[in-house]
């Protein structure tokens, strides 16, 4: 299945050479991540060693991965490129855009319906440029990627912020926005800035109700939804091999919670198993004849202070049931203090609803053991007493789940499947509710839990925690029940306490699907056409954003001051708004419609400095781009943290935003505003950030002489006459700085097509 055993034997075949020659340029031992790094460097083999967290290296990535909701931009970029093929194997995956609203047959037939216009245009263009097609209904692109493409030891970059999960596969994966994914299928490097390592060792096991969620809830309790922030992760010691492959997945799948650029673990034998239980016996010999290689050495383990960044040590054994939020991944609260925080803080103490399944969390193991507390609950006669809905994670862990009867299990407490989809994770979510402002709770299995992200409800207060402990919630039907302490009662008045869950890694019987939803591409593609309706609402063919005007950016007004967190959610919103991702026109009108405005405190007003009134955000900016005036929008800590989607980028520089700044970047979102030909800059004093007032108007200055590490100035004119000049930092490397200059990083390839 567009899989390339071969591809894999020769990478390896290159391994040792190409580590040996990393172990001499670094003069060490190597970690894992570095080990992986270094074998994929552009040019081969590596000649000098790369300082971590500086600097920028080009790599060779083996795969691209792209979801439907970031695929169309991608792939509407690509197509700009001049390219006839993707130069490395690329897949395509319907996920985001299945509405859960009854159950998975009448939700996938509908999003068929609905979203026809668009699938029909990513199977086009999968099918004309050499890119697997995975139909609607097929599962979620981590799973799926996880089941079909991951192998150890490989490095792969995906459109969407979850791609980091092939970690759990050894995999170094990355999130990345369209455009980067659109450099490597044209054939070019990908760069990256040299990652910082954080070593993570787990000693001891998992046992009771703790899960590997369990491991990373606690890891972002520690780091923060910061703390990960330009460095890999890398997991190891015995109770690293004690996990499950899967259970690996759902800890790298949430290191895109802490900001973490990936987190990976070393081979061994449960990845071993994997493979071959989802038809890769194959890559596991492989892997097994080159074992060594894809694990870190083994003084590294020994003494991980000196050689990683920052180590952290979590004992399994000692490891309580976490329960995170809410409306931010890393308050972590173990389970034994949860029930306190709920009743201290004012959380709505009733459940509504309770979700598992996602890309997080959907795997064998997981269904089983969730279902073990499902089938207790049945067997003493108790049914959901919130909603509760579950979310298979691809087509053959559904079929497999429901031949082996746990699907029938969930069913038998109320319990509804949805498609094999985000749905809810992204809010594609028609919630049965009909007050929709409620104040209420929410838990899932997911990963993320930021307002307004599953419904579109401010007031919805959502928590993450792992599957089983999300399931016995639901039963009870209360965020303070303790499974491990409380008892529930059945209609005879009988006191049940639950006993602890049980799973099954990997099935008896082994996977098994009858379709997996796969459509592999045309062999010559030139005669496919792809067809986009000029008149269409969804899907916009682009056109080249202009080049930099060669002076000093005068006269840009304040767009808006954001406060607080601003996630790539609150600058462009999922949910409604999914089905414009392939119209960046349309989708412009939630440019940071959820950003809120330090001046006034509301979301999606600002003072539109031509009239002084209030309105929405992206009218106000259309005003200006109208009036032919550039603008600036600052903002906080951690802007843009979250997804992957450059549209997130896309739609300020559309509509004429000149420059971002802020306190700090989220590395994706950084890198996307680069790309797309924005000024994304930091405040070399923080404080700095106090002195920008709401009538500004405001010059960006030393762009002529714009260079790699030399700070640019900005000027704050004030509204009373004053101004100040304050410094402003930047990460532009001089490749970068030629984007800018081009007005996207697109231009220049396009450029280069069309003079060969
Ligand atoms: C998410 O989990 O936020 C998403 C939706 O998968 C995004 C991608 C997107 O916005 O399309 C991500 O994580 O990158
Ligand atoms: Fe889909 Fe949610 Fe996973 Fe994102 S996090 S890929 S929305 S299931």
């Amino acid at each position: 299945m567009a899989f390339d055993i071969e591809m894999i034997k020769t990478l390896y075949s290159n391994f040792a050479n190409r580590i040996e020659a990393a172990r001499k340029v670094t003069g060490k031992p190597l970690s894992l991540t570095e080990k992986i790094l270094y074998a994929h460097l552009w040019q081969g083999n590596a000649t000098v060693a790369f300082e971590r967290g500086k600097d920028y290296v080009d790599f060779a990535p083996d795969r691209v991965a792209m979801q439907d909701a970031t695929a169309q931009m991608a792939l509407l970029q690509f197509m700009q490129s001049g390219r006839t093929k993707v130069a490395v194997p690329s897949t395509v995956h319907c996920d985001h855009l299945i509405q859960a609203e009854t159950g998975a047959n009448a939700d996938l037939a509908k999003a068929k319906d609905q979203n026809k216009e668009v699938y029909d245009f990513l199977a086009s263009v999968s099918d004309k440029y050499g890119i697997g097609f995975w139909k609607p209904g097929a599962g979620i692109i981590h799973q799926v990627v996880l089941e079909q493409y991951a192998f150890p030891g490989g490095m792969m970059i995906g459109t969407d912020s979850h791609t980091v999960n092939a970690g759990g596969l050894g995999v170094v994966a990355i999130g990345v926005g369209g455009a980067d994914a659109c450099d490597v299928m044209a054939g070019l490097p990908w760069e990256l800035k040299f990652p910082k390592l954080i070593g993570v060792k787990l000693t001891g096991k998992l046992s009771g109700w703790a899960a590997s969620k369990d491991i990373i809830l606690k890891v972002a309790g520690i780091l923060t939804v910061k703390g990960g922030t330009g460095a890999i992760l890398e997991y190891f010691g015995e109770g690293a091999t004690s996990l499950s492959c899967t259970g690996k997945g759902t800890i790298c799948n949430m290191g895109a919670e802490i900001g973490a650029t990936t987190s990976i673990f070393g081979y061994d034998p449960k990845m071993a198993d994997y493979l071959k239980g989802t038809g890769r016996a194959d890559v596991a010999e492989a892997a097994n004849a080159i074992a060594t290689h894809l694990t870190g050495d083994p003084e590294v383990y020994a003494d991980p202070k000196s050689y990683f960044d920052e180590v952290i040590e979590i004992n399994l054994s000692e490891l309580e049931p976490h329960i995170n939020g809410p409306f931010t991944p890393d308050l972590a609260w173990p389970l034994s203090k949860f029930a306190d925080a709920v009743k201290t803080n004012g959380w709505p103490e009733k459940l509504e609803v309770g979700l598992i399944g996602s890309c997080t969390n959907s795997s064998y193991e997981d269904i089983t053991r969730a279902a073990s507390i499902a089938r207790q609950a049945t067997a003493a006669g108790i049914k959901a007493k919130s909603e509760f809905t579950v979310t298979p994670g691809s087509e053959q862990v559904r079929y497999t789940v429901e031949r082996d009867g746990y699907l029938g299990s969930f069913e038998a407490i109320g319990g509804i499947v949805l498609a094999n989809a985000c749905g809810p994770c992204i809010g594609q979510w028609a919630r049965h509710t009909n007050d929709p402002d409620k104040k209420n709770s929410i838990l899932t299995s997911y990963n993320r839990n930021f307002a307004k992200r599953n419904d579109g409800n401010p007031n919805t207060h959502a928590f993450v925690a792992s599957p089983e402990i999300t399931t016995a919630l639901a039963i009870a039907g209360s965020l303070t029940f303790n499974p491990m302490t409380d008892f529930l009662e059945n209609e005879k008045g009988e006191k049940i306490k639950f006993t602890e869950p049980e799973g099954i890694e990997m099935p008896l019987k082994g996977f098994a699907v009858e379709d997996a939803g796969f459509q592999a591409p045309a062999e010559d593609g030139s005669a496919v056409q792809v067809k986009v309706d000029p008149d269409s609402k969804r899907l916009q063919l682009l056109a080249p954003f202009a080049e930099w005007e060669h002076k000093d950016l005068n006269g840009l007004k304040l767009l808006i001051k954001a406060k607080g967190k601003c996630t790539t959610d609150h600058i462009s919103m999922a949910g409604p708004w999914l089905k414009f991702r392939g119209h960046l026109d349309n989708i412009s009108n939630n440019m940071l419609i959820g950003a809120v405005n330090y001046f006034n405190e509301k979301t999606d007003s600002v003072k539109n400095q031509l009239t002084g009134e209030y309105g929405p955000v992206p009218a106000t900016q259309r005003a200006y781009k109208a009036a032919g005036v550039g603008s600036i929008v600052v903002g906080d800590e951690n802007y843009g943290e979250g997804s992957s989607r450059e549209h997130a980028a896309m739609e300020p520089r559309f509509l004429g935003v000149r420059a971002v700044l802020v306190k700090s970047f989220a590395r994706i979102h950084e890198t996307n505003l680069k790309k797309q030909g924005m000024l994304a800059l930091t405040f070399a004093n923080k404080e700095d950030y106090d002195k920008i007032l709401e009538d500004d108007t405001i010059d960006i200055e030393g762009l002529l002489a714009f260079s790699p590490n030399k700070p640019l100035q900005i000027v704050l004119n004030h509204a009373d006459g004053s101004n100040e000049t304050i410094q402003v930092n930047h990460t532009y490397n001089a490749q970068q700085i030629e984007w800018f200059k081009a007005g996207a990083a697109l231009n220049i390839i396009r450029k280069e097509f069309e003079n060969r």
